[in-house]
């Protein structure tokens, strides 16, 4: 994982012999004495890798070394898919240990290292090791490019102990005058793209059995990509800023230019910026195999919805199959996303991947200039870009045709006998009751696993992210049923009005509310007191895991806690769990429910499993813990007579009006 770009190996050869034109492994291989660690004698530790046959890797080096990757390109995804079964099918550790030494100086290092962490992730033999934080592997996909040469002259000049951190201003790639600019501080953030990096090595959509037996995973892409858009949807209203427009004009200029100023270690290209007013394209990449035309993804778009509306999907071998109330959102989630999983790939395409990739072309959709993808084509630098959320808008938006085609819930089916909310408030230390707080906190990572400065050891850049304080939620419940209850407790949290302040509709507002937590709670007859920690929410991971380092805090080899660690590393980052607000105060509506446990429980054993960010992440290895259908109770339209979100209330729902008060001031960093 250290420096990916870089042979392991070091080659003593022959005097005399003829080198043939390969890669720098091959090129040495039969005329070698020997071939070391390139550490040789400085490295403290010596590893012996055993022989073992060698894998045929003939297929996966047609993606040569230094060409960027991107799952949403088909031939990128086949060719994961065959390095990862090859790394699952070593016979034990030591074998994948060799096996992994042979590919890592012969493959492309971002196929490597997405290959080999999707494989020890999933091998019961390899699970408990961990998989370090892509930041330190891959700083170019996070890091503004001016990092680099700042940090090579801190490395080659400052001995360590007296360098300093290479400070990134909050604001890089556009000015003030940029208006979407405005909520790029929350689009590049660190933790939010490693949240969908993570998200979808945790679910891949070709591999074989790790992503055919995975739970719900269709409808956990609709639900945590809902998620993104309407969180999106809450901070652009914190920036007076209107909601994502959906992208369903693919034929018209694209207002949002997007100028990333990232350049690639591995491919040793910038991501391509897109003006604005550029227009979607066919596409023909013949190096990457790709020719989609823009009538492909219209007629694809236009049988998904006819599906909808005829309430089945047609497989492959021809026969019907109905997109029900509880199976029909994971078959359209699986189908958008064109995993393995959809039932018919060919007559639904891959239209939200291939959108992606339009995108991701459209400065060079013939590659006529052998130009690279830009930002959007790669999970993990493509919610820096304003074009992710209007196409995400979009997507969301095919998935909300079917919920509006959905029964509605009735009052019965949502209230739970015996138990009303009476009261919720927010408690933040030092502030007023249901307030919010939030600020900007600098934050320090060490990126030189990624990087080859030559001297070895650390150096840190410091970046600014928003921060809110801890607070608690205080829920105050009757039990005024027979004995003991139990229930989940769902807390979402919306804007309290429109862009304009206008009161909402229901059916307008539940796709605005964003998921705060999820617990379950248990009742004892009369009045109960519920306190919950933001820290313990079912979103979130502590911004220690998300930053976590190589060797900080790191739990034993082999360890529970270790193997919890991994797949944890999906979460929404702690620090975003709140929009920014406004420094005057942004009204927000807090809506809290307490559903019958009876009907939201998932018979599974849960002990040392990963479940701290369930809501969008899942669990590991086993089922969604929870039966509802994801985003309940506002993932249907609202029955007849509930237009607003008061008339929806049944007894066991409160709604609390709310603050959230943003200082303009900077936190300098921990420590
Ligand atoms: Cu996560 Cu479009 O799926 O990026």
């Amino acid at each position: 994982y250290d420096r990916p770009t870089e042979p392991m190996f070091r080659v003593k050869a022959k005097k005399s012999f003829k080198v043939p034109k390969e890669y720098v492994t091959d090129r040495f291989k039969n005329v070698a004495v020997e071939i070391s660690n390139r550490f040789g004698e400085d490295d403290s530790e010596t590893v012996t890798i055993d022989s073992v046959p060698l894998p045929d890797l003939a297929d996966i080096l047609t993606l040569g070394r230094e060409e960027n990757f991107s799952l949403f390109i088909p031939k990128h995804r086949n060719l994961s898919a065959k390095l990862i079964n090859i790394f699952l099918q070593a016979e034990n550790p030591k074998h994948l240990l060799s096996i992994a030494c042979y590919a890592h100086d012969r493959v492309n290092p971002y196929l490597f290292i997405y290959a080999l962490s999707v494989a020890l992730i999933h091998r019961k033999d390899t699970k408990s090791l961990k998989i370090p934080n892509q930041i330190q592997t891959f700083p170019d996909k996070y890091f503004d490019s001016q990092v680099f040469s700042q940090g090579k002259e801190e490395m080659t000049v400052v001995p360590q102990g007296l360098r300093r951190p290479i400070e990134i201003p909050r604001d890089y790639t556009a000015s003030d005058l940029e208006e979407e600019h405005r909520v790029a501080y929350w689009r590049e953030d660190l933790g939010i793209n490693l949240h969908h990096w993570h998200w979808h090595l945790v679910y891949p959509t070709d591999g074989g059995e790790i992503v055919t037996k995975k739970d719900r995973r269709g409808e956990l892409f609709y639900y945590s990509h809902q998620q993104i858009v309407a969180r999106y949807n809450f901070e652009r209203f914190c920036n007076a800023l209107k909601r994502v427009e959906r992208l369903t004009d693919w034929q018209g200029p694209i207002k949002e230019a997007y100028f990333p100023k990232l350049d690639s270690l591995v491919a040793k290209r910038a991501y391509p910026a897109r003006v604005q007013d550029m227009t979607m394209q066919d596409l023909d990449i013949p190096g990457q195999n790709i020719k989609v035309d823009v009538d492909d993804m219209i007629r694809w778009r236009d049988r998904i919805y006819r599906a909808i509306a005829d309430g089945f999907i047609t497989a492959t071998n021809g026969s019907k199959m109905n997109l029900d109330d509880v199976t029909g959102i994971d078959i359209l989630g699986n189908i958008m996303e064109s995993s393995e999983l959809s039932p018919n790939r060919q007559l639904y395409g891959n239209l939200h991947g291939f959108g992606h990739l339009m995108l991701s072309y459209i400065h060079d959709p013939r590659s006529h200039h052998l130009e690279p993808f830009g930002v959007i084509g790669d999970f993990t630098t493509a919610m820096r870009d304003p074009i992710f959320y209007r196409w995400h808008a979009f997507v969301d938006d095919v998935f909300q045709q079917f919920n509006g085609s959905l029964p509605r819930y009735t009052a019965e089916q949502l209230d739970y006998a015996g138990v009303q909310i009476t009261d919720v408030n927010i408690k933040t230390p030092n502030a007023p009751d249901n307030e919010f707080r939030t600020f900007w906190q600098q934050s320090d990572v060490d990126m030189s696993r990624g990087v080859d400065f030559q001297d070895p050891g650390s150096v840190f850049v410091r970046f600014t992210h928003l921060n809110h304080e801890p607070f608690s939620y205080n829920i105050t419940v009757n039990n005024t049923g027979n004995g003991v209850q139990e229930g989940t407790c769902r807390i979402f949290l919306a804007p309290a009005t429109d862009e304009r302040g206008n009161p909402w509709l229901f059916n307008n507002q539940r796709v605005m509310f964003v998921e705060m937590d999820r617990f379950k709670v248990t009742l004892r007859q009369g009045q109960n007191t519920i306190t919950r920690n933001s820290t313990q929410s079912s979103v979130t991971i502590p911004f220690e895991r998300t930053f976590r380092d190589l060797d900080t805090n790191r739990p034993a080899e082999g360890s529970e806690e270790l193997d919890i660690f991994n797949f944890c590393g999906c979460g929404w980052p702690h620090h975003l769990l709140v929009p920014k607000g406004t420094p005057d105060g942004f009204k927000a509506q807090l809506f809290v429910m307490i559903s019958n446990y009876a009907d939201d429980k998932v018979e599974q054993d849960l002990s040392g499993s990963c479940n701290d960010a369930e809501s969008y992440c899942g669990v590991r290895g086993g089922k969604y813990p929870d039966k509802r259908p994801m985003g309940y109770p506002f993932n249907r339209v609202a029955r007849q007579g509930a237009d607003t979100l008061q008339r929806f209330l049944t007894g066991n729902m409160i709604v609390q009006n709310c603050r959230i008060v943003h200082s303009d001031r900077t936190v300098r960093p921990r420590s």
